[in-house]
C-alpha cells in the first residue's frame, strides 16, 4: 500500500461498488513498523530466565514460564541436564502434594474427552489442575496429541488449568523419565490435581503406573468383547475400571458392563493394598457420574494419607525410579566405550556363527567394558 503512509484512512475492498454514505466503515492502517520502531537499539536476544526466576515463575503459577520449565526439563541436550537438575533440586520441598492420576485406555476410548469433563469439575470445585498428555511415542497416537487441545477447549481455556502435551522421545524410559519430572514441576507450581493422559499399549502402562498414585482405567461397551479389549495385565493395575460413553442408546449396556467388570475385579489382586478397585460408569458428553469419578479418587487418596500407604507407595516408586534410572545409565555408559563399540560387531557375529559359547562370550565384552573404562 504505497498511499497508505500518508493516507491512513482507506475504502475496504468487501464495500458494494454503490455503496451509500450510509456505509460509514474504513481501514484505519496501523503504522508502518519502521515509524513505530524505537531508534534504533538492538533487540537483545532472549535470556534464559535464571534459576531463580523459574522457580518463582513457577511457584506463582506463571504460565509462560512455567511452559520454560517443563521444556528445560523435559530436553535431552547435554547443555540443558545441569541446570534441570539444578531447577528440581531447588523445587524438590515444594513437591509432593498432588494428587496424580493417570487415565488410559485403547486409542478412541474417551480419554481427553472426559479429562475435559473431569477437568472442568475439579476447577468448577475450586482445584487446580495439570493435564499431561504423554505421547507413548507410537505411531497409534502421533495426531491425536496435537487435537487435545481442541478436545480440551474448555478446559484449556480455564484459569485453574494447565494442559501439557508431552511428546517423547523413542524409548520408553525416556517417557517415563520426563513424565516424571515434568509432573513435579507441576507440584511445585501447586496443582491439586495430576491428569496424565496415555494410551494404553503394553509396557507404557506399568511405567505410568509406577509414576501415579491412581491409575484409572477407560474401557467402552457396544462392541461385545470388552474384556478381550483389556488385556488382564492392565485390569490388574487399575485402581477404577471407568465404563465411558454411558450415554444415549449405549446408557444400559455400559451399565451391564460395569457389573461385569465388578464381578471380575473380585477375582483378582487389588492394585492398591487396602483399597478394592472398583468399576464405575460414566458419560463425558452428559457429565453424568464424572464427579463420582472424583469422589472415588479423593476417597482413595484420604484413605491412603491416613494408613501412610501414598507416602509408601512413593518411596517405592522413587526407588524403582532411581534403579531403572540406574541400569540405563550404565547400559548407555558400557556401549559408549570405544573399545566396546569397536567389539561389538565381530562379537555378535561370533555368537550368530557359533564361534564362542554365550556365557563366555558375554564375560569376554564386559571384560572388555572393564579393561578400558
Ligand atoms: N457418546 C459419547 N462419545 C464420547 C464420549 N467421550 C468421548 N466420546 C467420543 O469418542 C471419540 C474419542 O474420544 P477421545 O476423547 O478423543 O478419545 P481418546 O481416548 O482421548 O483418544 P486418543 O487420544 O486418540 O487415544 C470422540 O469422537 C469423542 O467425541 C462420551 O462420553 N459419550
Ligand atoms: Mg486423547
Amino acid at each position: 500500500m504505497p498511499d497508505s503512509d500518508h493516507h491512513h484512512t482507506e475504502i475496504p475492498d468487501w464495500r458494494p461498488a454503490d455503496a451509500g454514505p450510509e456505509f460509514a466503515v474504513t481501514i484505519r492502517r496501523g503504522i508502518p513498523a519502521r515509524q513505530a520502531a524505537a531508534p534504533a537499539r538492538a533487540t537483545p536476544a532472549p535470556r534464559a530466565p535464571s534459576l531463580d526466576e523459574y522457580a518463582d515463575g513457577i511457584a506463582r503459577r506463571d504460565p509462560a514460564l512455567l511452559a520454560k520449565a517443563i521444556t528445560l526439563v523435559e530436553s535431552d541436550a547435554p547443555a540443558h541436564l545441569d541446570k534441570a537438575q539444578a531447577l528440581l533440586a531447588l523445587i524438590a520441598p515444594r513437591t509432593g502434594r498432588s494428587v496424580r492420576v493417570v487415565i488410559t485406555g485403547v486409542p478412541g476410548a474417551g480419554k481427553s474427552t472426559l479429562i475435559e469433563t473431569l477437568g472442568t469439575h475439579l476447577c468448577s470445585i475450586g482445584k487446580n489442575v495439570a493435564v499431561l498428555a504423554v505421547d507413548p511415542s507410537s505411531s497409534v497416537s502421533r495426531g491425536s496429541i496435537l487435537g487435545d487441545k481442541t478436545r480440551m477447549e474448555k478446559l484449556s481455556r480455564h484459569p485453574n488449568a494447565y494442559i501439557r502435551p508431552t511428546p517423547s522421545g523413542d524409548a520408553l524410559g525416556g517417557v517415563a523419565r520426563k513424565t516424571r519430572e515434568t509432573l513435579l514441576v507441576c507440584e511445585a507450581a501447586g496443582f491439586d490435581v495430576i491428569l496424565v493422559e496415555t494410551v494404553g499399549v503394553g509396557q507404557s502402562e506399568t511405567a505410568v503406573r509406577s509414576m501415579v498414585d491412581f491409575f484409572m482405567l477407560l474401557t467402552v461397551t457396544g462392541t461385545g468383547d470388552e474384556l478381550q479389549g483389556i488385556k488382564r495385565g492392565s485390569l490388574e493395575l487399575a485402581d477404577a475400571i471407568v465404563v465411558t460413553k454411558a450415554d444415549g442408546p449405549n446408557k444400559l449396556p455400559a451399565e451391564v458392563t460395569t457389573r461385569m467388570m465388578a464381578d471380575s475385579l473380585h477375582y483378582l489382586a487389588p492394585s492398591t493394598p487396602g483399597w478394592t478397585s472398583r468399576a464405575l460408569a460414566c458419560s463425558a458428553l452428559t457429565g453424568e457420574g464424572v464427579p463420582q469419578l472424583w469422589e472415588t479418587v479423593n476417597e482413595f487418596a484420604s484413605l491412603m494419607r491416613r494408613t501412610g500407604a501414598l507416602v509408601e507407595r512413593r518411596r517405592l516408586q522413587n526407588l524403582a525410579w532411581a534403579r531403572a534410572m540406574l541400569a540405563g545409565e550404565i547400559n548407555r555408559r558400557f556401549y559408549e566405550q570405544p573399545a566396546v563399540a569397536a567389539r561389538l560387531a565381530q562379537w555378535e557375529r561370533d555368537i550368530l556363527d557359533n564361534k564362542t559359547p554365550v556365557t563366555a562370550a558375554v564375560r569376554s565384552l564386559l571384560a572388555t567394558g572393564e579393561k578400558n573404562p
